[in-house]
């Protein structure tokens, strides 16, 4: 079985997605997802120009010598630009091997460890009063876990804040040039504890809670804040240090009992390596399009695994259904899962671009078993949504230092 073809699609159907599409001589095809938010058409060149033509006649069954093919290959190794890359293709060439066997991805993967994969959703207010309003619909929804983001009191814009914007929040195609966002740590530490100290006090110790800092803090500010908020048991505690000093989770872990996860930008285990086998975090958040596809990521679930290390992979709307439902197949299948984050399943726009095998049920994922990833993707209707040039947010304090959006 032979790649044939490998076409890369661009679409906007609500925010930018890079679609892979691998075809085989015998009329099998399989998709991926190669999107990097906001760097979106540097993966697409990277495609088009270093990796399609290297492919082309390749037998579509050879996964791991392919991806050690595009990563020991190209000589170059890591970055979220290639990795995102050799991802997708990687995604694609599961999706075919499930097709030709007939069979699910979780099913080559080893079969169910479970059969329904826990998420947690989000919540998050510009008070704390509209916060925990927010929590309290999403208990009632059935979530048994819920991200808080809250603005902060005196800050003009806060991450993970939807503000007036109708879509969610990191899409910002309707300005030419990066936002830029305030940022305060004193204000910051001082407001959190109440946050979650009166989720506690309106909902009880039941539901699970979870916090993103987006690397806001150093490691001694998030030691603090980590054990500032041991009273309110958090599920745990996401990025509340940049990673690239994998040591800095050492002095967090130090001082704290509070769970700590990371990895959302982390492109291969090669960044988690001291954080796993040093058990300085509990939760692995990377993801299959940014850390390298499912064949990285099930190798890296099975190292996390003997350190006591559980995964939650990213979940953000800016990964396409095709990275979903590949964190699903992954999900239903190691022992060491811990939780996926989940902000919807996507309707309208999306809806109309891709097919997907997911359903929410009583916050969980359930997945339909389908032959390979269990995705399809409507060409006619990706092209009516054309790219928009956009860009995260970018941060700054008060005197002008840029810091970690
Ligand atoms: C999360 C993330 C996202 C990222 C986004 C960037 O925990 O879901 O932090 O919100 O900011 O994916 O593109
Ligand atoms: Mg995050």
């Amino acid at each position: 079985m032979r790649i044939s073809d490998i076409k890369i699609f661009v679409s906007c159907p609500g925010r930018n997605f890079v679609t892979v599409k691998i075809e085989t001589n015998n009329g099998f095809y399989g998709l991926g997802d190669a999107t990097v938010n906001g760097r979106e058409l540097a993966v697409v060149a990277y495609l088009e120009e270093h990796v399609k033509h290297c492919l082309l006649g390749k037998d579509a069954h050879q996964i791991e010598d392919i991806w050690q093919y595009l990563y020991k290959g190209a000589y170059w190794r890591r970055g979220p630009i290639t990795m995102a890359a050799i991802a997708a293709i990687d995604m694609a060439l599961w999706d075919i091997k499930g097709k030709v066997a007939g069979l699910p991805v979780y099913q080559l993967l080893g079969g169910k460890s479970r059969h329904k994969i826990k998420t947690y959703a989000h919540a998050n207010g510009e008070t704390i009063e509209e916060t925990l309003d927010n929590l309290g619909q999403l208990i009632e929804q059935g979530f048994k876990a819920v991200r808080l983001q809250c603005a902060i009191p005196k800050l003009k814009s806060t991450y993970g804040i939807l503000g007036d914007k109708k879509d969610y929040y990191e899409l910002q195609s309707s300005r030419p040039l990066p936002p830029e966002q305030p940022w305060d740590t004193t204000k910051y530490l001082n407001f959190i504890p109440t946050l979650f100290k009166k989720a506690r006090e309106q909902y009880g110790m039941d539901i699970e809670l979870v916090h993103d800092v987006h690397s806001r803090l150093t490691p001694i500010e998030a030691a603090k804040l980590g054990k500032d908020l041991e009273p309110y048991n958090l599920l745990f505690l996401e990025d509340s240090v940049t990673a690239e000093n994998q040591q800095g989770y050492q002095q967090v872990r130090q001082h704290t009992t509070t769970p700590l996860a990371v990895g959302e930008i982390f492109n291969t285990i090669w960044d988690a390596k001291e954080l796993i086998e040093n058990q300085w975090i509990d939760y692995i958040r990377m993801a299959a399009t940014h850390g390298g596809g499912i064949t990285p990521m099930k190798k890296m679930a099975e190292f996390a695994a003997i350190y006591h290390v559980r995964t939650a992979p990213h979940g953000a709307p800016d990964l396409s259904p095709i990275c979903h439902a590949a964190h699903a197949h992954l999900n239903i299948t190691v022992n060491n899962f811990g939780i996926q984050e989940f902000i919807g399943l996507g309707g309208g726009k999306l809806k109309e671009v891709f097919e997907h095998p997911l359903s929410l049920e009583d916050g969980h994922i359930i997945l339909a078993d389908k032959p390979g990833l269990g995705v399809d993707f409507d060409e006619e209707a990706a092209q009516k949504y054309k790219y928009k040039r956009s860009y995260l947010p970018v941060t700054r304090l008060d005197d002008g230092t840029l810091w970690n959006w």
